[in-house]
């Protein structure tokens, strides 16, 4: 079986990890089901010359084993060296959380880069040594970069998202979101490709705005995913994100923060299924067939359910 899973960070990657195990992908071992990720890559930003893309990093080191569990993105084991050096000569950002163990990823990337290698040929070779057990590519080769519009002391400035997401916490009211480049941007080499063949698309429960918003902005991608069977995880549960700033950004393109808000956002021609959480029962969206089940991914029974059962709802709906 092929499938598809556009994903964010944190929420994309666990379930990712849930998909994996329901269908008993382990690393290292052939598998009948293949899972290819068009990772975000609006979150990218560049520091200190260096290419940091915390999505695709965040699916890398959570599916090959690497992550920091407890926050949910960066390297385990890490430390901060690197950051507290660059802090002692006053450079600027002093916001991000730069590890040192990371910071080798962001070397390796950037040094691909300057050399010619596009973003997904970088990503393949950074996965060589994670073997994430799925096809990592992201959403686009080109450049595109999440900016927020705020107000403040009554002048407008745009400012990168992870500025507004970290250093902010998402407290300045966001006025609109913007992915700079995204009108030019193309899909990476094998994503259209992986959409066609696909038996199911899996939409886990990542950003609807920032993660799944900036893939579904790139040229074509949701022309592609309109013609294939797609089944959505609902990422709201009773009126509030899990975790993470989410209401902020749906808020700031004028969607009310709930599970059919979402789901109407994202519209029938685009999803086939909806899974909203037993607490959201009831919820309807005209043209989608809703279906309600535990959706919180507490730990990897409770996110091998929730996998298995956007599935089988798309299986169903084929
Ligand atoms: P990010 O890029 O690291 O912000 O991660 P994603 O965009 O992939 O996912 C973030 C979203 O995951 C958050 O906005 C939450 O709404 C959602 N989320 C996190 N944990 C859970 C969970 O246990 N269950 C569900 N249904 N959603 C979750
Ligand atoms: N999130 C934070 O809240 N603070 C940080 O200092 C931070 C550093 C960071 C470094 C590498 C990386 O891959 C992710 C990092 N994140 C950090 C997470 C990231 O900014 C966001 O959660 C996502 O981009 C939002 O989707
Ligand atoms: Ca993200």
């Amino acid at each position: 079986m092929r499938i598809v899973v556009p994903a964010g960070g944190i929420g994309g990657a666990r379930f990712l990890r849930g998909l994996k195990a329901t269908l008993g992908i382990v690393a290292g071992q052939d598998s009948d089901s293949t899972i290819t990720v068009i990772g975000n890559t609006g979150d990218d930003i560049t520091l200190f010359g260096l290419r940091v893309c915390p999505d695709l990093d965040t699916v890398m080191y959570t599916l090959g084993g690497g992550i920091n569990e407890d926050q949910g993105w960066g390297r385990d084991d890490e430390s901060f060296t690197v950051k507290e050096e660059l802090l002692a000569y006053g450079m600027q950002p002093d916001w991000f959380g730069l590890g040192d163990r990371d910071v080798a990823t962001h070397i390796v990337r950037s040094q691909m880069l300057a050399a010619g290698y596009p973003l997904s040929a970088v990503t393949e070779a950074l996965c060589d040594r994670w073997r994430p057990g799925v096809r990592l590519i992201p959403m686009t080769d080109d450049q595109v970069e999440t900016h927020v519009v705020v107000e403040e002391g009554g002048k407008r400035r745009a400012l990168h998202f992870q500025e507004w997401w970290i250093r902010h916490r998402a407290a300045l009211p966001a006025l609109s979101i913007v992915g700079v480049g995204a009108d030019e941007a193309r899909p990476a080499p094998g994503v259209l490709e992986a959409i066609r063949e696909a038996d199911a698309v899996l939409l886990p429960p990542s950003n609807p705005v920032v993660s799944i918003g900036s893939i579904l902005g790139v040229a074509g991608i949701r022309e592609a995913l309109e013609q294939a069977v797609v089944v959505g995880v609902s990422p709201i549960i009773g009126d509030a994100p899990v975790r993470g700033m989410a209401d902020a950004c749906l808020t700031a393109i004028g969607v009310e923060t709930s599970a059919r808000a979402v789901a109407e956002h994202y519209g029938p021609r685009l999803l086939d299924g909806w899974l909203v959480d037993e607490a959201d029962a009831g919820a309807e969206a005209d043209g989608i067939e809703v279906v309600s089940r535990p959706l919180y991914m507490s730990g990897p029974k409770a996110t091998a359910d929730i996998a298995r059962a956007a599935l089988d709802l798309a299986l169903d709906l084929k």
